[in-house]
């Protein structure tokens, strides 16, 4: 099948080599020119390293083309941000797409969005494309198929999920099956177009309701006294309870942006949804608290180091990661911050070179990101440079124990206090 690809990002570029690979010809287009310069030129700098390797050997073997404007083709798939705006959803870049294959797109074509998108979105914004380009939506095989891949193991969930097809008709989510199944080897369902669009966006907001949870407990067991890390292992022994890990909040361009889609839906159903988007929302401002104590207040020359700017663990990824949030509240406090992480090329803060400059002379240091990189950070080498003792562990990575031996004041989020430590860290 000849398959245009349109969106060339974290899902389109992993999802076209794919389809190359299982023998289709991908044509794979995007608005961005450099990044067609790029993969013209057989380089691929952005993804995941099975990423690039997939993408280069799909390129290597003339199955992976780039387009600058869409081609007519067999298939369609459109792989586009779908951000959120003040809240709301941005859905420009659907429309921009469905206007281009609207444009060329051959009678009896297959149209599958892979976006995520609110309830409704995919029958609206094709229907009304194909209305101005004068061609009859009926003629084509419109789906939703949403992806549902884990930033971190693309390729393996890529091949491995099971997917939803969501059909304009069922003869529509038929035929699109037959596609998904060419290169996917999870369980595929046929339901119609809005169940899948709103089963996408429920996944991701049951993950974010959890969470924001966690959050809560972890707060609660502070006041309490108690280890919420200890009580949340005991609750999830029990066989029907699966209660996720607090954190310093919630990022990436994914689960803090999805819960809109629905309650912009109905803001007055949605309570619990816009709820836990606040709870998951406040707890960067409760780790800038807890460095903010530890200086008692006094931040006049005083030095913070964060370490992680990336959304999770092990990603390069730094959107909407609540490390940003925890920098700039911390500026804005009057506070020199410095950020470091390994992996994260850029994240519109400029970030330290090496973990030595991000933690000289640093009075705080704030673990943000449990990079696995940072399990071996060791605590003489960080007392050599840093000022003083502190640390806010947000994601209950160091090995606390070890850490108070080596004379280390700690504080973990959620943990039972070791003792009413006196915070004397820092000098
Ligand atoms: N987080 C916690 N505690 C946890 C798990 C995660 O605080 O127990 C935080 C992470 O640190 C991160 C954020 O939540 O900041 C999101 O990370 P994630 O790993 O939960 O999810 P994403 O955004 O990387 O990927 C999600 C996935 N959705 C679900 O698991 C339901 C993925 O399968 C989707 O394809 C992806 O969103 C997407 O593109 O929609």
């Amino acid at each position: 099948m000849n398959i245009s690809v349109l969106g060339l990002g974290y899902i389109g570029l992993p999802t076209a080599a794919m389809l190359a690979q299982a023998g289709h010809v991908v044509y794979g287009y995007d608005v961005n020119g450099a990044l067609l310069e790029e993969l013209r030129a057989g380089r691929v700098s952005i993804g995941e390293p099975e990423v690039r390797a997939l993408t280069q050997a799909a390129i290597g073997t003339g199955h992976l083309l780039v387009r600058d404007v869409v081609p007519r083709a067999d298939a369609y798939i459109v792989c586009v941000p779908t951000p959120t705006v003040g809240n709301r959803p941005d859905l420009r870049c659907v429309e921009d797409a469905a206007a281009r294959i609207a444009a060329v797109a051959p009678r009896g074509s297959m149209i599958v969005l892979e976006s995520t998108v609110p309830p409704r979105t995919t029958e609206r914004l094709f229907e009304a494309a194909f209305a101005s380009a004068g061609k009859p939506i009926d003629e084509m095989y419109l789906a939703h198929c949403p992806e549902r891949v884990l930033p971190g193991a693309i390729v393996h969930e890529l091949r491995n999920n099971a997917r939803i097809v969501g059909g304009r008709r069922p003869e529509d989510a038929r035929v699109v099956r037959k596609l998904y199944e060419s290169f996917c080897k999870g369980d595929i369902t046929e339901t119609d177009c809005v169940t899948a669009e709103l089963s996408k966006v429920v996944e991701n907001t049951y993950r974010d309701v959890n969470i924001a949870f966690a959050n809560e407990l972890a707060l609660l067991a502070e006041e309490l006294g108690v280890d919420v890390w200890e009580t949340i292992a005991l609750a999830n022994r029990h066989p029907r309870v699966n209660i996720l890990a607090p954190g310093p909040g919630v990022g990436g361009h994914c689960i803090p942006v999805d819960p809109h889609f629905l309650s912009n839906a109905n803001p007055f159903v949605t309570e619990l949804i816009q709820t836990a988007r606040r709870v998951n929302h406040r707890m960067p401002y409760r780790i800038a608290h807890r460095v903010c104590e530890f200086l008692r207040g006094d931040v006049v020359g005083k030095k913070v180091a964060i370490f992680g700017a990336a959304y999770k663990r092990d990603v390069d990824d730094a959107r909407e990661s609540p490390a940003l949030d925890i920098f700039a509240l911390l500026r804005e406090r009057g506070i020199e911050t410095t950020m470091y992480d390994p992996l994260v090329r850029s994240c519109g803060v400029p970030l330290a070179s090496s973990t030595q400059e991000a933690l000289r002379e640093a009075d705080v240091l704030v673990i943000a990101t449990d990079h696995t990189q940072f399990a071996s950070l060791e605590p003489a080498e960080v007392m050599a440079l840093m000022r003083g003792r502190a640390i806010v562990d947000a994601r209950r990575m160091l090995d606390a124990d070890r850490w108070r031996r080596a004379g280390f004041d700690l504080y973990v989020l959620g943990e039972k206090p070791p003792v009413a430590a006196a915070r004397a860290a820092v000098a």
